[in-house]
Parts: C-alpha cells; sequence; structure tokens
C-alpha cells in the first residue's frame, strides 16, 4: 500500500519566472520578457509589449534570481528532503535566437552547474524543454509557430539539451501545458507558439495549425532523444483541470465530455500519435485547409512519449446551450460556478478530489505512468512580528490533493512516478505577473510594489511538507 518506495518527492518551477538574469551571459530575449507586471488587486492584466521598452515593469527580468542564488536555494529544497526538483531550461539562453548557427556555450553551461547541484543532494532534475520562453526573435522575425520552420528550431534546440545532459537528465517534457492554448486567447498563443497575433486574425485556426506544428516538434524530439539515450524518458505536459457537466442533464454531460475533449486532444496526439476523429470533422466543417502532411503524420506515430505529466490546480463545470448544436468548447462562455466548490482570491476553484478524477481519466485512457509535475496554492501569506508564516491554508490545500491522489494510488492502482508541488519557493505569477500571488513553502521577501530585501524564510508548510516526505506521504497531519 501506498506510494512507491523511490515516489519522486519535489518541487516544480520554471526558468522564466524565477531566473531573472534575463540578458547575462549571452541570453536572448524571450516571449517573458517583454510581458508586464499584472495585479490582481487593481485587475490589471499584464500586457505583452513591441520589444522591451524603456520604462515599463518586467517581473521575469528579475524572477528572484534563481539564476545567482540556485545553491542556497537549492540547500534549502534539499534541507527539505526533496527527491526531485522540475525546472526549464530557457531556451534563449541556449539558442538567443532560436535561428543561430550554434547553441550558447555560456547557458549550456549553467545548467550543467545546476543539474550538478541538485546531483550533489541526490535530487532528481526533471526538465522542461519549453515553458513559455520562447525566443522573442521567434515570434517577431517567423510568427512563431505558425511558421513550419520553428519546427526545426525546436528540435536543434531538443537535440542539443538532450546531448549536452544526457548522463545528467532522464525525465523530461517538451511543451508545458501544451494545451493551455485551447481558449486561444492572445496571452496564451504567445506563451505555447510564440504568436503575436494581428487584429483580424482568426486565433481559432492559428491555433490549430500552430499546436500542429508544436506537436511534430514534439514527436521529433520525443525520437532524437531515444536515438540519444533510450534510457531518457520525455512526458508531455498537459495543463489538466477536468471539466464536470453542471447538471446531470445528458446533454450537460455530453457538453462536459466533448469539452474534455477540446481542452485535452493534445494528449491524444502526443500518446496515441494521431488526431481523434472528432477533431479531423472539426477542420472539415470550418473548412479549414489544414497544413498535415503525411511525414507529419508519420512523425507523430513514430515520437509518441513515454509517460504523461500534468498539472492540476482546479476543476470547472460547463453546461449546455441550444445555440451550440455540435456540443463544442467555446472558451468564455458556457461554465458555470460550481456551488460546491470554495475558490482562492485568484478565483481557482479548489478541489481535493480533482486530482484523483484526473488520474483515473489519464489512467484508463492511456495506460501509462504518470507524474504530477504541479499543483499548489497561490495565495497572499503574512508575515508575523517575529517573522513566521503560518500558512495552514496552503497545507490544506496540498494534503487534500495528496490524499487524493493517495486514493488513486491505493484504490485504484494507478502508475504514479511522482509529484511535485508548484512551487517550493515564491516565483513571479505566470498568468498575472505578480510576487503577491505567492506559492512557496519557502517565502522571499519581494511584494508586488518592488519593497523587500529578497531573504528567504521557511513557512510553515515547509516543515510540514519535510514531514510528509519523510513518512513517503503517511503523515499528512497539520499540527
Ligand atoms: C501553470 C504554469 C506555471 C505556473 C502555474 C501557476 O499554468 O505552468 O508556469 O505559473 O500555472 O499559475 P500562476 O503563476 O499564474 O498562478
Amino acid at each position: 500500500m501506498g506510494f512507491r518506495k523511490d515516489f519522486l518527492w519535489g518541487g516544480a518551477s520554471a526558468a522564466h519566472q524565477f531566473e531573472g538574469a534575463w540578458d547575462v551571459d549571452g541570453k536572448g530575449v524571450s516571449i517573458a520578457d517583454v510581458m508586464t507586471a499584472g495585479d490582481n488587486v487593481t485587475h490589471t492584466p499584464r500586457r505583452i509589449t513591441d520589444g522591451v521598452l524603456e520604462g515599463e515593469d518586467y517581473p521575469n527580468h528579475v524572477g528572484i534570481d534563481f539564476f545567482h542564488t540556485y545553491k542556497e536555494d537549492i540547500a534549502l529544497f534539499a534541507e527539505m528532503g526533496m527527491k526531485s526538483f522540475r525546472t526549464s531550461i530557457a531556451w534563449t539562453r541556449i539558442f538567443p535566437n532560436a535561428d543561430d548557427a550554434e547553441p550558447n556555450e555560456a547557458g549550456l553551461q549553467f545548467y550543467d552547474d545546476l543539474f550538478d547541484e541538485c546531483h550533489k543532494y541526490h535530487i532528481e532534475p526533471i526538465v522542461t524543454l519549453s515553458h513559455f520562453e520562447m525566443p522573442y526573435h521567434l515570434a517577431k522575425e517567423y510568427g512563431g509557430f505558425m511558421n513550419r520552420k520553428a519546427i526545426d528550431f525546436f528540435v536543434k534546440f531538443a537535440t542539443a539539451c538532450f546531448k549536452r545532459y544526457k548522463d545528467k537528465v532522464k525525465y523530461w517534457m517538451t511543451f508545458n501545458e501544451i494545451n493551455n492554448q485551447a481558449d486561444y486567447i492572445p496571452h496564451h498563443l504567445a506563451q505555447e507558439g510564440a504568436i503575436l497575433p494581428k487584429e483580424g486574425d482568426d486565433l481559432e485556426y492559428m491555433m490549430y495549425q500552430s499546436a500542429h506544428y508544436e506537436l511534430v516538434a514534439s514527436a521529433l524530439a520525443v525520437k532524437a532523444a531515444h536515438e540519444i539515450n533510450p534510457d531518457m524518458l520525455v512526458a508531455c505536459m498537459i495543463g489538466m483541470n477536468p471539466v464536470y457537466p453542471a447538471t446531470c442533464k445528458p446533454e450537460d454531460n455530453m457538453q462536459a465530455m466533448m469539452t474534455m475533449n477540446f481542452k485535452y486532444w493534445f494528449a491524444d496526439v502526443h500518446v496515441r500519435g494521431k488526431y481523434p476523429s472528432w477533431l479531423l470533422k472539426l477542420f472539415e466543417r470550418r473548412g479549414w485547409n489544414m497544413d498535415i502532411t503525411e511525414e507529419d503524420n508519420k512523425a507523430l506515430l513514430a515520437g509518441t512519449v513515454d509517460y504523461i505529466a500534468f498539472s492540476y490546480y482546479m476543476s470547472f463545470a460547463t453546461e449546455a446551450k441550444a445555440e451550440n448544436p455540435h456540443y463544442e468548447y467555446r472558451p468564455g462562455k458556457d461554465f458555470v460556478r460550481n456551488e460546491y466548490l470554495k475558490a482562492s482570491d485568484w478565483g481557482w476553484q479548489i478541489d481535493g478530489l480533482g486530482l484523483r478524477f484526473c488520474l483515473n481519466w489519464f489512467n484508463d485512457r492511456f495506460g501509462l505512468p504518470m507524474l504530477i509535475v504541479e499543483n499548489g496554492f497561490g495565495a497572499y501569506d503574512k508575515v508575523e512580528a517575529d517573522g513566521s508564516i503560518h500558512d495552514d491554508y496552503r497545507i490544506e490545500y496540498l494534503k487534500a490533493h495528496i490524499e487524493a491522489m493517495k486514493g488513486a494510488v491505493e484504490d485504484e492502482g494507478v502508475d504514479l512516478l511522482g509529484y511535485q508541488m508548484w512551487a517550493p519557493i515564491d516565483i513571479v505569477s505566470a498568468s498575472t505577473g505578480e510576487y503577491d500571488k505567492r506559492y512557496g513553502l519557502i517565502y522571499v521577501d519581494m511584494n508586488n510594489a518592488g519593497e523587500g530585501t529578497w531573504a528567504r524564510s521557511k513557512k510553515k508548510s515547509f516543515y510540514w511538507y519535510k514531514k510528509v516526505i519523510e513518512t513517503n506521504g503517511e503523515d499528512l497531519a497539520n499540527e
């Protein structure tokens, strides 16, 4: 019973959200480097600027300066007992413009040093190749993944990483939350596909076409990895937030099922190497002339993934509407509030059991090993006069989710490799660009207003998670 002995307990982050050092040692400008700071209190969204502009506030330029503090921070992860640490390789540290002839040695060396530091403490590095940080040059000069050339640039980048770290990194992921763009909002198209849409563009079509090129790029990367070192395991990475029917009306149930299809078909292609029939029908219905070649289809089949990595934060509920006879997913139109769930200050509905649902959904559909690579609670933290931080809400969130995954392992027998909470240390929020939306077990003294010393301190959840890891998930009590 319980989790496997070598269960990969750990924490996850992404280069652009914590490394900072945005222009150090030859690093190029990424999409994240042209995204401004937002704010939940004033409802200020992030903006994407036309290059790096004077006078704008770009929080990812600084992150939490992990680029310079990684040794101290990893020592804290080790103290917590972390067995694994997920991060990404910033594409622009390796190929600053995407189309460079040779990789940047200083960038490659940084990750060598970082992975060595992890291994020093027997922490397994788990690596995402592309986590919302595509080269800005790729977006601006090539149109990002709307251009077939992006496939070659990505495969070149992936291959350089596989070759360099083949003896240091075993677990890989290609594109972080590749399915986030199913909503085809400009923010996600930029983060996922380096696409900067213009007024009047058909965003829905662009999403499907560029996602196709990304899926081919991912499949070619999987194949390359296996050729370089057959022991390396490469996953897709899906942002999984299940969609429930609002009622037991058959139409609502049908709507929920199709919405799951529309949001998670990316996993079907990654795992099965081919498109689901309903999606080919959608292409037909839209009358799109998709650029999907025979060679692409072969590549998809030859590069299916080894395991499924996914993030989980919340669940949604949806209802059917008569005006939507094909039960399509229409972003922003058919979701309803789930009255059984509470939500975070950012409106994310908290649903521990939903994680068990996801594990079973993936397991039944694909039967592959799984790795939970993100799960956590973004909240405002309060520092007491004595410096302590009592983040019981975060402990409660993590506890409920770990209990749910335990259920899926013990009762349903899902093959779960590990759990990486998001994030072991406070970092910049990806959606809002805030410091105040905190996920960490380690506090970083910096706020939205730019005030703070950058000092690190341990929250109550730090000690709690240490005990959880020590007992391999047996003792989850919050004392
Ligand atoms: C996921 C992303 C992460 C991370 C997390 C929390 O979608 O993969 O990069 O940031 O969500 O989201 P946020 O930072 O917006 O609160």
